[in-house]
């Protein structure tokens, strides 16, 4: 299903926004698209956590209600002290606010749509309020959404990690990348291959690195939001520095999207497949059938430069706890075979930028940002994978123009991938006789023994 857009203007919700501490609004209803029915509300908002209820009207006010207590459909009145009703409208600056009075239920948790206000009190008594200032006396309601509201707990003083963020380690890092070599003989460029969902930002992430490097915006990998993969083939990336300029030594795989469904998006045996080399550049993924040896798109003679050196999996900051249990266990999957094959693996967490909005504002608060650590450490834990392997990224998406931050946030996930590829190759046994890893396939003869590498 596509994404559900927000009703909001960006006037609208930043008033919307400005009720709260440190917000972050994630919308889990809409009524248009959901329905207008009671148990359409329910299916999709009980036990959500604090939420907020946004009511739009014909005469051009948004208005509504907030609850930090949940929705369970108790039939009991609900005391919350930190609910309150809003109004906002183009004319005033501020929203307008209403308290609950004290000590009064601040709604009734019945099967009903919200209903702010106590079942058994007079009406008004619950909120103090003015229907024209609310609502102009107009209760014809053009959309309904509901937001849960995350609290997104500010600046850290100091930060998890640092990070520079000046031109000369933008420079830096662009020439350490430039000048990177494997220290493995017939080897000159790290592989990476890039997996996760569709839409994390695996085509972006090479755009952007291209850009980076060609010195301007490039889109060579088709991105987009289709809902579905729109990368349906195996593709292999090179980087020039500057047009025509040398090539960088990394190559950035790009594979269609993992979806939930068992036979829907990236097979994991066509990770194992790609990991060893067997994929040839703009094999057509087909997600019933994973590639087999001898068919179209096969390569049977690998050497370890045709191999992945690193992986990397990507993930949306703000979806991370949506992550459905059939999609960790896809990635569950292919990490257990990708830590057979002592491929390092890391994270990258991407879309920071739309995930906090303190980070949108400053992508320096990105390492300050409570809710992207908190965000960090719940793919850490869900993913099993240790907090030193997850690197917030933003990636170009409507830019026109480079940013050296920006730039040095995605150079130095780069590096890390570089560092990580380093740890595959000095973790080959050293007695392997080179001749070997030439005609390595994957005999149990096979030159390439490696150790356990990530967990
Ligand atoms: N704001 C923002 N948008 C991003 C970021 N990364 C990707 N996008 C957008 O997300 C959408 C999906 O990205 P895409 O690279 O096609 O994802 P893929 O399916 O993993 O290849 C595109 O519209 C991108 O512009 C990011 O870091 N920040
Ligand atoms: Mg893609």
């Amino acid at each position: 299903m596509s994404a559900i857009i927000s009703s909001l203007t960006n006037d609208q919700r930043k008033k919307l926004l400005s009720l709260f501490n440190h917000p972050q609004l994630h919308l889990l209803y809409k009524a248009s698209v959901h329905g207008f029915e009671a148990n359409q509300f329910h299916n999709r908002c009980d036990r959500q956590g604090p939420t907020v209820c946004v009511a739009y009207n014909s005469s051009g006010l948004v208005f509504g209600a907030y609850a930090a207590k949940d929705f369970a459909q108790t039939n009991q009145n609900v005391i919350d002290e930190q609910a309150f009703l809003y109004s906002i409208s183009e004319e005033r600056p501020r929203p307008l606010r209403v308290g609950v009075t004290a000590a009064q239920p601040a709604f009734v948790d019945g099967a009903t749509g919200p209903n702010f206000g106590a079942k058994e009190s007079a009406p008004g008594a619950a909120y103090n309020f003015n229907p024209v200032d609310m609502h102009g006396n107009n209760l014809a309601l053009t959309e309904f959404e509901v937001y849960r509201v995350e609290d997104m707990g500010g600046l850290l003083t100091k930060p998890w990690r640092n990070l520079q963020w000046t031109e000369d380690k933008r420079q830096l890092l662009k020439e350490q990348i430039q000048s990177y070599k494997p220290d493995v003989n017939g080897v000159k460029e790290a592989r990476v291959l890039m997996v996760g969902p569709v839409g994390a930002g695996k085509s972006s992430f090479f755009n952007s690195i291209n850009s980076v490097f060609r010195g301007g915006m490039t889109s060579r990998a088709i991105s987009g939001t289709a809902g579905k993969s729109v990368t349906t083939q195996f593709r292999t990336y090179t980087i020039k520095a500057g047009k025509g300029g040398l090539p960088v030594p990394l190559v950035l795989c790009d594979t269609m999207g993992l979806e939930e469904s068992p036979d829907a998006g990236l097979d994991p045996d066509d990770v194992i497949n790609i990991c060893k080399g067997h994929v040839q550049d703009r094999y057509q993924f087909s997600p019933s059938a994973p590639l087999q040896e001898g068919t179209p798109g096969y390569k049977k003679h690998t050497t370890l430069k045709d191999k992945i050196h690193c992986v990397v999996y990507l993930a949306d900051a703000s979806k991370v706890s949506l992550m459905s249990q059939k999609m960790l266990d896809k990635f569950a999957a292919i990490r257990k075979k990708t830590n057979q094959m002592g491929v390092p693996q890391i994270l990258l967490l991407t879309k920071i930028d739309e995930a906090c909005p303190l980070v949108q504002n400053d992508l320096k608060n990105v390492y300050h940002s409570v809710y992207i650590q908190q965000k960090a450490r719940e793919v850490s834990q869900s993913m099993g994978i240790p907090l030193s392997c997850i690197i917030p990224v933003k990636n170009y998406s409507e830019e026109l123009e480079l940013d050296p931050e920006v730039d040095v946030l995605l150079l130095s996930a780069v590096e890390q991938m570089l560092n990580y590829a380093d740890s595959f190759f000095e973790n080959l046994e050293p007695e392997t006789d080179p001749c070997d890893l030439y005609n390595s396939n994957d005999s149990p003869t096979s030159g390439l023994q490696k150790k356990q590498f990530v967990d």
